[in-house]
């Protein structure tokens, strides 16, 4: 049985998609129902996103410049373009938030509306491979490479570091697995303890599990690093980890 969350936080609509065995079958998508009720779900189910955000608004703050661009790339709702948004203070910076599914976009329209901040936001419903970037300070992967295809990844992230100025960053977060079995498993029940602790039931836990299976796929934190190495930063750091979630900063020289 599904039951409230101790913590549930009345402003955002509680995700109930996965409760019953016939509510939702076949492959997990960004949809208009995922849509309504992802500050909810994402904040229940990743391990460290509500220290994350608050934590790329301050990486932010770090590496902004002026006359450059801040992506927010797979930006669903808003939540790290708001960050951003705040961390580049009174910078002539430009926040362009990309996300392909267009509920999200459209829903991400209204937060960003409700947000006072006079730096510029710019939204665009579209795919992050095929994405114009240029003069970036600072971009955010945030729990949004883990759904591209791995082949692609090496080309998006090498496109990321040749848009990034000398001296700029990406923030990359991505649920990872583990090389060793035991660790893997350890973690896992450990994410799984989570979310059960959120109010997420076993029958909730695994059909999410199922639908994510072929769409989230998760790879190893050498991995990540060789990667972001390859592509052309020249420093990576782990600075933040809970479970098996994960985020790292690449700067480039
Ligand atoms: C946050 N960053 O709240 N092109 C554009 N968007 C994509 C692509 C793609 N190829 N693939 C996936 N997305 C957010 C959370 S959620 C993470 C990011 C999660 C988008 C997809 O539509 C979704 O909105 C987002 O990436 C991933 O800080 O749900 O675990």
């Amino acid at each position: 049985m599904s039951k409230a969350p101790i913590d549930a936080n009345p402003m955002f609509e509680t995700d109930r998609i996965y409760t019953a065995t016939t509510s939702a079958g076949g492959d997990f998508r960004f949809d208009a129902a995922v849509a309504r009720v992802f500050p909810d779900m994402i904040r229940r189910s990743v391990p460290g996103y509500t220290t994350i955000i608050p934590m790329i608004g301050v990486i932010t703050e770090r590496f902004a410049r002026d006359d450059s661009h801040c992506y927010d790339l797979g930006c669903s709702l808003g939540a790290s373009t708001l960050a951003m948004r705040h961390g580049v203070g009174d910078r002539r910076c430009r926040i362009i938030g990309i996300d392909n599914s267009s509920d999200m976009i459209e829903r991400c329209q209204h937060f960003i509306a409700l947000d006072d901040h006079p730096a510029p936001v710019e939204l665009r419903c579209e795919d992050i491979l095929d994405s114009e970037l240029e003069k970036a300070s600072v971009s955010t992967l945030n729990f949004t490479l883990q759904f591209v295809e791995p082949e692609r990844r090496p080309e998006l992230l090498e496109r990321i570091a040749r848009a990034t100025l000398p001296g700029g960053a990406l923030i990359l977060s991505e649920k990872i697995r583990f090389e060793e079995d035991w660790e893997q498993s350890i973690q896992t029940e450990l994410h799984h303890d989570f979310k059960r602790a959120n109010g997420y039931s076993d029958l909730e836990i695994s059909q999410k599990r199922s639908a994510l299976e072929q769409v989230l796929i998760p790879e190893s934190l050498a991995t990540h690093r060789e990667r972001l190495l390859a592509a052309g930063f020249r420093q990576v750091t782990l600075w933040y980890q809970c479970f098996n979630f994960v985020s790292l900063l690449a700067v480039k020289g």
